[in-house]
């Protein structure tokens, strides 16, 4: 987008449609989902995107506007779209996930997602949110502030977007069919990348070319918005300039305190804003975006490189490298999760609930169940308090507000069915039930979720994402959470608001949110692999009173099951 032709008609709808005194916009775009060569990728494989691009465009709106997104299916794929963080105020039907919030647009058709950013501003991302599109479909969302309103830091001299993504060399959908068929876990990723740039990959065209390489322009002196957005699919990844510091000024659109820091660790769906200041000598600095992973499960160890380029420079100046974190370099993470505060200004206090309407325990992790076509016999299964959830066949949000009965029950349960010792050695038995279950929450009503990561088969790092809320992260630790004793410690004053949050290995995260937006709201692992095996749950929240409380009706293009 961006076209001369897209401005012109947003300056109309701005002069013609919106009063002003509103300082508010409609943001249009159009989304043509289409099959593409990538031929950049190091592949000759074709892949699904959005207008032909890896990432597909970036969403430019502020605070307050209307998003209008007209997306028409141009490949045999179903296809939705998630906006990923974006609250989506009692427009749930234009979430994304297929079968929680909306069935498919199938081949051929199109579907307009209409929603308001409200109380927002930083940067988000959107995805495809159905099997593992998102691998190729996938892009930044930029909210500025309204208009006339500065940020809450000294104003960038410049603003960049720096999407990493993950590439596979083979077709993503068949690497999750073979998976689903086989039981096993699927192949892992060729490649990171760097705004669709790969790293030094076997058989790509040298990375040490501007052409093939991603390249970040600078001018000596001065300072720099990056707006950095993990789109991967399986993989938490550690972001890192030689020579360079960041200074973290947001987290999933929430303003944080500045926290300089000389690495970033992004899960997938994650995002931050950070300052970057061209302060060193004239020259090339490697930026290099590698994996963690703290755990004996294999992981793509390949690591993206780009360069940070001052301007002037010779073309061919050797660069000046930097060390990746170790792969297993857990106190980084820690240490980068500990150094986030909300900023928790007046303007932009910190909303965090003091008191606990629900106070749930959700132990997440993976299993094996029996599987007689597959090739032991079993698949690897994953779960939320041993509950491996069952997609339907019709989306939730529409079971819930025509009231169809027999898709989903309210039961899913508020703790572990049979309590363990869930960071220690794993019980013999390793099986889940499964179902397709969810918990209900009145409007308005506060929410503490207890995040306990377990070892059954290996403890691991989950990335956990909540639609429809940002929540806060009011504590974590190591081990089994003490439900007597680790609450003394939250920080209920300024913790870090996201909508995304890794939980550490073998070790538990306590968040709180409140329910004030009426809807089916999943709640999923964003390692896509560990989704697909199950570690899903969606809550539904109740309307309010009246019409501002309660859902809208749904668009009349939704599209059917
Ligand atoms: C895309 O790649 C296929 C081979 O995989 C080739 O036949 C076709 O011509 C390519 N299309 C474009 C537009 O490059
Ligand atoms: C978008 O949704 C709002 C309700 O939130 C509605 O008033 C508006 O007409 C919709 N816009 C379009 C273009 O359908
Ligand atoms: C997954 O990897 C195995 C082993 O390298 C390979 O034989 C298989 O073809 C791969 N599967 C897909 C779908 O690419
Ligand atoms: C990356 O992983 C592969 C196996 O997937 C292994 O052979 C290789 O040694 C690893 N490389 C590094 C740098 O860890
Ligand atoms: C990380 O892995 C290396 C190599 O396997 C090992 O020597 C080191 O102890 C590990 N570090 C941590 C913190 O686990
Ligand atoms: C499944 O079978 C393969 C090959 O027979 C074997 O290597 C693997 O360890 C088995 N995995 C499990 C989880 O049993
Ligand atoms: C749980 O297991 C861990 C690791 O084996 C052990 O250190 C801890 O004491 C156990 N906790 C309880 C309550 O048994
Ligand atoms: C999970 O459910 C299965 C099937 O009912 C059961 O066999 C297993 O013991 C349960 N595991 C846990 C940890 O609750
Ligand atoms: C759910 O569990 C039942 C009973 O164990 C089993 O028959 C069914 O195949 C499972 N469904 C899925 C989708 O795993
Ligand atoms: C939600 O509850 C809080 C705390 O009781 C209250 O301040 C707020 O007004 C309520 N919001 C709505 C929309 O009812
Ligand atoms: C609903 O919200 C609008 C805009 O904030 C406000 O003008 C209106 O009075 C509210 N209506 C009710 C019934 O609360
Ligand atoms: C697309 O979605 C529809 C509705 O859920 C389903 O019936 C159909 O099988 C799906 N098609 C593909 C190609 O997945
Ligand atoms: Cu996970």
């Amino acid at each position: 987008m961006g076209d001369s032709r897209f401005r012109s008609m947003l300056l109309l709808v701005i002069v013609v449609l919106v009063p002003a005194s509103v300082h508010s916009a409609v943001r249009k775009y159009t989304f043509n989902v289409v099959s593409t060569n990538t031929t950049r990728l190091c592949s000759s494989k074709s892949v699904v995107s959005i207008n032909g691009k890896v990432p597909g465009p970036t969403l430019y709106a502020r605070e307050g506007d209307n998003v209008l997104v007209r997306v028409h299916n141009h490949v045999p794929n179903n296809i939705t779209i998630h906006w990923h963080g974006v609250r989506q105020l009692r427009t749930g039907w234009s979430d994304g996930p297929a079968y929680v919030t909306q069935c498919p647009i199938q081949s051929g058709q199109s579907f307009l997602y209409n929603f308001t950013l409200t109380g927002q501003r930083g940067t988000l991302l959107w995805h495809a949110h159905i099997s593992w599109l998102r691998a190729t479909v996938y892009g930044a969302i930029v909210i500025l502030p309204k208009k006339g309103v500065p940020y809450p830091f000294p104003k960038p001299d410049g603003e960049k977007v720096i999407v990493l993504g993950e590439w596979w060399r083979a077709d993503v959908e068949s690497v999750v069919k073979q998976a689903t068929m086989t039981g096993l876990p699927p192949n892992i990723s060729d490649s990171h990348t760097i705004n669709g740039h790969p790293g030094p990959v076997a058989g790509c065209p040298s990375i040490f070319t501007a052409r093939a390489g991603y390249s970040l322009q600078v001018a000596s002196g001065k300072t720099y918005l990056l707006r950095i957005v993990n789109a991967a699919v399986n993989d938490e990844l550690f972001l890192k300039i030689a020579g360079h510091k960041l200074t973290v000024v947001e987290t999933d659109a929430a303003y944080t305190k500045p926290f300089t820091t000389d690495t970033i660790f992004l899960g997938p769906g994650q995002t931050t804003n950070a300052l970057l200041t061209a302060d060193q000598t004239a020259g090339k600095y490697t930026i290099a975006v590698s994996p963690f992973m703290d755990t004996v499960v294999p992981v793509d160890n390949v690591t993206a490189v780009g360069f940070l380029r001052y301007k002037g420079i010779q073309p061919f100046s050797p660069p000046h490298l930097t060390a990746t974190p170790p792969i297993n370099a857990t106190a980084v993470t820690a240490a980068f999760a500990s150094g986030l505060r909300s900023l928790n200004s007046p303007n932009y206090p910190a909303a965090v609930p003091q008191t606990v309407d629900h106070s749930l325990l959700f132990a997440i992790g993976v299993g094996v169940n029996p599987c007689p076509t597959c090739v032991n016999g079993t698949k690897t299964v994953a779960d939320i308090n041993n509950v491996s959830f069952v997609l339907p066949t019709v989306a939730l949000l529409q079971a819930h507000y025509f009231k169809l009965q027999g898709i989903f029950t309210d039961d899913f349960p508020a703790n572990p069915p049979s309590p363990y010792n869930y960071t220690g050695n794993p019980p013999a038995n390793l099986q889940t039930t499964n179902g397709t279950k969810v918990y209900r929450l009145g409007f308005n009503e506060t929410v503490e979720v207890v995040l306990q990561g377990t070892s059954l088969i290996a403890p691991e790092s989950h990335p956990i994402h909540l639609h429809g809320f940002n929540f806060f992260v009011v504590g974590k630790g190591l081990g089994n959470f003490d439900k007597g004793k680790d609450p003394s410690s939250f920080n209920l004053v300024d913790p870090v608001e996201r909508n995304t949050m890794s939980v550490p290995t073998a070790g538990w995260t306590a968040i709180r949110f409140r329910a004030d937006n009426p809807g089916v709201w999943f709640l999923h692992c964003h390692l896509e692999v560990h989704t697909t095996w199950g570690l899903k749950m969606a809550f539904v929240v109740e309307n309010g009173k009246g019409p501002n409380e309660s859902i809208l009706p749904p668009p009349p293009d939704l599209p059917q099951c």
